[in-house]
C-alpha cells in the first residue's frame, strides 16, 4: 500500500463521526437497502461520493461514458429486481445517463439515475452556473418518477421513495436530483441515522382478482389452438418454476420473446419458437405473460396474426393500463406474474386436458422442418464466415456453457443470433429490447459480469459495438470475464454500399477490414482475429476458460447481411432515384 493510501485508510479509521453529511447519508441510505453497487462516471459534484462509497465497501464501477453506466444499472435492475444505480455529474453527464434512464423505463427495468446538479438559485434564475440545467424538469417525462432533495435530513425518505417507485408495480427508471450543496450539508450523526428508511416489501405482491382468474381459465379451456407468449416481464418476475409448471401442466405450446428465451430451455418439447409464424397466425387463444402487444408482436393484429377476429387474448400484466392498448383483451389478469401464475395453476387443478393433438403435431412438424432447414447452414466452416456459420459455432458454445450470459446487439447479428442460439436457462439473454437500441452492449456485459459472476459472451455487430466500444478499457480495468465477438462485416447491415458520387464512403460502411481485436490489446486484454467458425470457436472457448477480457474480430462476408435484418418491412425506401449529383 502506498503511503497516501495508508493515510487514507488510517484517516477513515480515526474519524468517529458525531456528525454526518449528505455524502454519507446517501451511501448509508443505499446500503441500508442492500444496494451495494454503483455504476457511474465521477466529476463535480459527485467525485467524493464515489470515493466514499468505495471506502464504505460498495462496489463502484467507473465507466468512460455515462450512457453505458446507465445501461449497466438498468440491466442490473432486470437481473436482480433491485434498482440499479447510475451516478453522474450535472448537465452533460446527466443527459448522457438520461438515454439509459429512458430506455430502462421503456423496457420496464428498475434503475435510479442519481445526478449531481448545480445551485438551484442560479439555475432557476438562469444565471449561467457551471453545468447549469433544470435536470428535474427534463427527466420527468422520461421516467416513472423524479425527485429532488434539498435537505440532508430528507435523503433517507428520498432514497426510499426512489426505490419504491422503481420496483413497485411496473418497474422503471427513477431520477434523483442531488444539488451540489446537499452533499456537504452536515447534521447530527444520530439524527441522520434515524432519518434513514429501510424499505419494507418494496414490490408488494399484487394478487389477481379471483373473477379474473376464472374468466381467463374459461377462455383457455375453450381453446382449440392455444398459445402462451412469454415476455421479458416473465423473465424479470423470477417465477421460473411456476411458469414452467403452467406450461407443462397445461401442455400448451409457447413462444418466448427475445429476453424470455431460456425461461424454459429453447430445446423444450413445447417450445414453438422455431414455428413462430405458424403459431401466431393460427392460434385461437393467446395467453400473454409479461409481454406487451407492441411492435415486436405486430400490435396483435395484421398478417402476422391471421384472419381478423380469429384470436382471443388473455393477458397477465402488473400494469392495468396495458390491457386493450392495441387490441381487445378478453381476459385481463392484472397482478404480479408470480401470484397470477400461481392462481392459474390453482384454478387448473390436476386434470387439465392437453390441447388437441392436431395442433401440437402441426407445430412439431413445422418446427422440425424449420430446424432441419437451418442445421445445414450452421455447419459451414468457410472464410470469410457468413452469419450462420459463425453463429452455429456460438450456438454450440452456449449449449455447452448454459450459465454464460449472452449479450446481443446489431441488426443481422441480432436477428440471426436470436433465432439460432438456443438459451437454456432464465435471464441469460440480454439484448436491444423494446426500442431496438444500439449501444447497450458493453454496459449490459459489464453489469452482467459484476452482478452474476458468470462469464459473458457479447455478440456484437461492428456498428453496434462502436456505440460503447471504449468501455473495453473498463472491462480490462476491472478484469471482467467478458468475451466480445465483433461480427465485422465492414458496416451497418452490409459493407458493400458505395457513394454514387464517388466522393465519400457510403453512409453505411466503415473502414474495411478493421482490426477491433487490437482495441482490446491496447488495454492489456486478449485480441483474436478469427476468419473461420473453427477459429472463432477455439478463441471463445479459450476466453471462457481463462476468464480474461477478450475481443474476437470475427470476419464476416460484407455481402452476407440484409438491410435492417429482420425488420426490413419497417424501413421506408424511396422509389425515386435521381442521377448522382
Ligand atoms: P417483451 O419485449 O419481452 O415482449 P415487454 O417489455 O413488452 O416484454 O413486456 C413486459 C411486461 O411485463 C410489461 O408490460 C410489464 O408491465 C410487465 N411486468 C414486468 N414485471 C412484471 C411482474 N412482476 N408481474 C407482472 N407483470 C410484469
Ligand atoms: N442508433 C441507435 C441508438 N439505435 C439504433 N437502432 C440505430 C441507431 C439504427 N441501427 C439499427 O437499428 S441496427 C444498426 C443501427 C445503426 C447497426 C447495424 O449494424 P451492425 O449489424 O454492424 O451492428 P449487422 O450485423 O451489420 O447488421
Ligand atoms: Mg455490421
Amino acid at each position: 500500500m502506498s503511503a497516501l493510501a495508508q493515510r487514507i485508510v488510517e484517516d477513515h479509521a480515526a474519524v468517529e463521526p458525531e456528525i454526518t453529511d449528505g455524502f454519507h447519508l446517501v451511501i448509508d441510505a443505499l446500503k441500508l437497502n442492500d444496494i451495494n453497487t454503483i455504476y457511474g462516471v465521477p466529476g463535480i459534484p459527485i467525485t467524493d461520493l464515489g470515493r466514499l462509497a468505495q471506502a464504505a465497501g460498495m462496489r463502484v464501477i467507473s465507466f468512460r461514458h455515462e450512457q453505458h453506466a446507465g445501461n449497466a444499472a438498468a440491466i442490473a435492475g432486470f437481473l436482480t429486481q433491485k434498482p440499479g444505480i447510475c451516478l453522474t455529474v450535472s448537465a452533460p453527464g446527466f443527459l448522457n445517463g438520461l438515454t439509459a434512464l429512458a430506455n430502462a423505463t421503456t423496457n420496464c427495468f428498475p434503475m435510479i439515475l442519481i445526478s449531481g446538479s448545480s445551485e438551484r438559485e442560479i439555475v432557476d434564475l438562469q444565471q449561467g452556473d457551471y453545468e447549469e440545467m433544470d435536470q428535474l424538469a427534463i427527466a420527468k417525462p422520461l421516467c416513472k418518477a423524479a425527485f429532488r432533495v434539498l435537505h440532508a435530513a430528507d435523503i433517507g425518505i428520498a432514497v426510499a421513495r426512489a426505490i419504491r417507485a422503481a420496483v413497485s408495480g411496473r418497474p422503471g427508471g427513477v431520477y434523483l436530483d442531488l444539488p451540489a450543496k446537499l452533499f456537504s450539508q452536515t447534521m447530527d450523526a444520530e439524527a441522520g441515522a434515524k432519518s434513514l428508511v429501510k424499505v419494507i416489501d418494496p414490490a408488494p405482491a399484487q394478487l389477481p382478482a379471483p373473477d379474473a382468474i376464472k374468466r381467463a381459465l374459461d377462455v383457455l379451456r375453450q381453446a382449440k389452438r392455444p398459445l402462451i407468449v412469454l415476455g421479458k416481464g416473465a423473465a424479470y418476475a423470477q417465477a421460473d418454476d411456476a411458469i414452467r409448471d403452467l406450461v407443462e401442466r397445461s401442455g400448451i405450446p409457447y413462444v418466448p420473446m427475445s429476453m424470455a428465451k431460456g425461461l424454459l430451455p429453447d430445446t423444450h418439447a413445447q417450445s414453438a419458437g422455431a414455428a413462430r409464424s405458424l403459431v401466431l397466425k393460427e392460434a385461437d387463444v393467446v395467453l400473454l405473460v409479461g409481454a406487451r402487444l407492441n411492435w415486436l408482436l405486430s400490435h396483435g393484429k395484421g398478417k402476422t396474426w391471421g384472419a381478423p377476429g380469429s384470436k382471443k387474448f388473455i393477458q397477465i400484466d402488473i400494469e392495468p393500463r396495458e390491457m386493450d392498448s392495441n387490441v381487445e383483451i378478453v381476459a385481463p389478469v392484472v397482478g404480479d406474474i408470480a401470484s397470477c401464475v400461481a392462481a392459474l395453476l390453482d384454478g387448473m387443478g390436476q386434470g387439465w386436458a392437453a390441447p388437441p393433438a392436431a395442433w401440437t403435431d402441426a407445430i412439431a412438424a413445422k418446427r422440425d422442418e424449420n430446424l432441419a432447414k437451418m442445421a445445414g447452414k450452421l455447419r459451414k466452416n468457410a472464410a470469410p464466415m457468413d452469419f450462420h456459420g459463425a453463429l452455429g459455432a456460438l450456438k454450440t458454445i452456449i449449449q455447452q456453457r448454459p450459465d454464460a450470459i449472452l449479450v446481443n446487439e446489431g441488426a443481422n447479428t441480432l436477428d440471426l443470433a436470436r433465432g439460432i442460439i438456443d438459451m437454456h436457462k432464465p435471464r441469460k439473454r440480454l439484448d436491444v429490447g423494446t426500442w431496438g437500441i444500439m449501444g447497450i452492449g458493453m454496459g449490459y456485459a459489464i453489469a452482467a459480469a459484476v452482478e452474476t459472476g458468470h462469464p459473458v459472451l457479447a455478440v456484437e455487430g461492428d456498428s453496434a459495438f462502436g456505440f460503447s466500444g471504449m468501455e473495453v478499457e473498463t472491462i480490462c480495468r476491472y478484469n471482467l470475464p467478458i468475451c466480445i465477438v465483433v461480427f465485422n462485416n465492414n458496416g451497418i447491415y452490409r459493407g458493400t454500399d458505395i457513394d454514387p458520387t464517388g466522393r465519400d464512403p457510403a453512409t453505411t460502411v466503415f473502414v474495411a477490414d478493421s482490426r477491433y481485436d487490437r482495441m482490446m490489446e491496447a488495454f492489456g486484454g486478449v485480441g483474436v482475429h478469427a476468419t473461420t467458425p473453427d477459429e472463432l470457436s477455439q478463441a471463445v472457448n479459450a476466453a471462457m476458460d481463462s476468464g480474461r477480457p477478450t475481443l474476437i474480430n470475427a470476419v464476416i462476408d460484407p455481402a452476407a447481411g440484409t438491410e435492417s435484418g429482420n425488420i426490413g418491412s419497417l424501413n421506408p425506401q424511396s422509389t425515386v432515384r435521381k442521377k448522382p449529383a
